[in-house]
């Protein structure tokens, strides 16, 4: 079924996509417009991921869509893989960050850093959507600077023990299986990653209550107090901080993309309220202060579309930076984050309602600021890259 949402493209980026990228991003926003949409504000109040929704994102083949299809995945372009992104954020953050952490940050890590054995147990599963996954990077004590992280694992005769606290985890009570990344020494180099079964003994998940954003989301604490894996726990190719960071970018890029999608949703939303919603007796869309909110809007939308698009370019041709990541989803989530509060502002006192989108995706991008590097960490990577000078610490 063709899907109500229009789209918003004021500069043709459709024209730029191939038959096959618009035919994914087509398929993927009529599946949101029919499946997630309709349930999303309740799931949201009532603090829930929609986990109903899991079987239909696998059978369209979103999970890790960008890996090969020897193992099950769907082997599209990260442009396609983007366009996916767009749309599931145009539904939800919360929904986006599920498949951002199943592909990203759990299929990607196994899939570059895991043995071929390890590849062939894990990645199928998880593309069907019958194994979750999550990923342990961030600690109560080390969030922008992962480096610091205590987690240990030591070597025993027949694999490994692990030892310490990851703070954060999306998925991390729903997930089967745990990338836990954890240091086998004292320094960042000798960072591992680690498969680990959420049935360990030793390994629990305790999901974070009280959150006012990305409700329709599990976020959670883990725990692994002397969890023994076996041998082939190890992510045999990882190895140092760049390892998860590699991961980071991948996720780092869905989210530029999402990004956008949440936008559009908010824009699409306060184009129909302000044509409606009439006040001194005429829509409030005739406005001239409304027309700015409105022209601002749409200006920023469409510079983040042809960023991504470009992005998703340089990416499909292997030339892509992380450096180039860090200002994409810089811009667009802070961007995003800026459209979604005009367009609540627009909305009045309907703006605070769960009904409409606005106030649910200002909420959602505020985690969004703030995970996969906050906006200030992006500032200063590209502060480093512009001056060849550090200013981290
Ligand atoms: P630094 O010394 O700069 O780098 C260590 C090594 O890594 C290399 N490197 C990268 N490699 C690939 N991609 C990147 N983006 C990389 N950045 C650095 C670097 O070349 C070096 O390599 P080598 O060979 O010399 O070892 O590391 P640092 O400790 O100074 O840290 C740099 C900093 C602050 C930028 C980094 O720690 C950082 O990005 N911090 C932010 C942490 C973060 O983003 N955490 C996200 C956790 S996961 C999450 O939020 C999931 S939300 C999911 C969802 O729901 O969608
Ligand atoms: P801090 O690092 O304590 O930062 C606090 C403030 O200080 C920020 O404003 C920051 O920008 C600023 N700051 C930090 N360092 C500097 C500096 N050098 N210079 C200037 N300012 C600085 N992590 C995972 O590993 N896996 C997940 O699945 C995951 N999911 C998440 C889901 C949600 C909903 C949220 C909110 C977070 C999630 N995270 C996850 C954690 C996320 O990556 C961290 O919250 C993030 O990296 C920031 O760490 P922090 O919260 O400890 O903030």
């Amino acid at each position: 079924m063709a899907s109500k949402f229009q789209g918003i493209d004021f500069y043709d980026v459709n024209g730029l996509l191939s038959e096959e990228e618009r035919a994914v991003r087509d398929t993927v926003r009529a599946w949101v417009d029919d499946n997630l949409i309709p349930v999303i504000g309740d799931a949201y109040v009532a603090g829930k991921f929609p986990k109903q929704l899991v079987p239909g994102m696998a059978d369209l083949g979103l999970f890790g869509a960008n890996l090969p299809e020897e193992y099950g995945c769907a082997g599209l372009n990260n442009v396609a893989y983007g366009l996916i992104m767009q749309e599931l954020e145009r539904g939800d953050s919360g929904v986006r960050s599920f498949a951002s952490v199943q592909g990203a940050l759990v299929m990607y890590p196994i899939y570059s850093f895991g043995s071929e054995e390890q590849k062939k147990t894990w990645l199928p599963q998880m593309a069907g959507g019958k194994v979750i996954g999550c990923f342990g990077l961030t600690e109560p004590d080390y969030g922008s600077n992962p480096a610091g992280m205590i987690t240990a694992a030591k070597e025993t005769k027949d694999g490994w023990v692990l030892n310490g606290a990851k703070m954060w985890i999306t998925n991390g009570s729903t997930a089967q299986v745990a990338v836990v990344w954890a240091k086998t020494g004292k320094d960042p180099y000798s960072i591992r990653g680690f498969l680990v079964p959420t049935d360990t003994k030793g390994f629990s998940a305790k999901d974070q209550k009280g959150k006012l954003s990305l409700r329709a989301s599990d976020t959670s604490e883990l725990v692994l107090q002397d969890v023994h894996v076996s041998k082939d726990a190890l992510l045999p190719k990882s190895g140092g901080l760049k390892s998860p960071l590699m991961c980071l970018n991948a996720a780092r890029y869905g989210i530029a993309w999402g990004a956008v999608g949440a936008a559009m949703a908010c824009y699409d939303e306060a184009v129909s309220y302000a044509k409606n919603r009439v006040m001194f007796g005429k829509p409030i869309g005739g406005f001239q202060l409304q027309q700015a909110r409105l022209a601002e809007m749409l200006t920023e939308i469409t510079k983040a579309q042809l960023l991504c698009l470009q992005l998703g370019r340089l990416k499909d041709r292997g030339e892509v930076t992380p450096q180039q990541v860090s200002l994409a989803k810089r811009n667009n989530v802070s961007m995003a984050t800026d459209i979604a509060r005009e367009a609540r502002r627009l909305l009045g006192a309907n703006g605070i309602l769960a009904e409409y989108q606005a106030m649910r995706h200002l909420a959602n991008l505020e985690s969004v600021y703030t995970y996969e590097g906050t906006h200030d960490i992006h500032t200063l990577i590209l502060g480093q890259e512009i001056t060849g000078l550090s200013a981290f610490n």
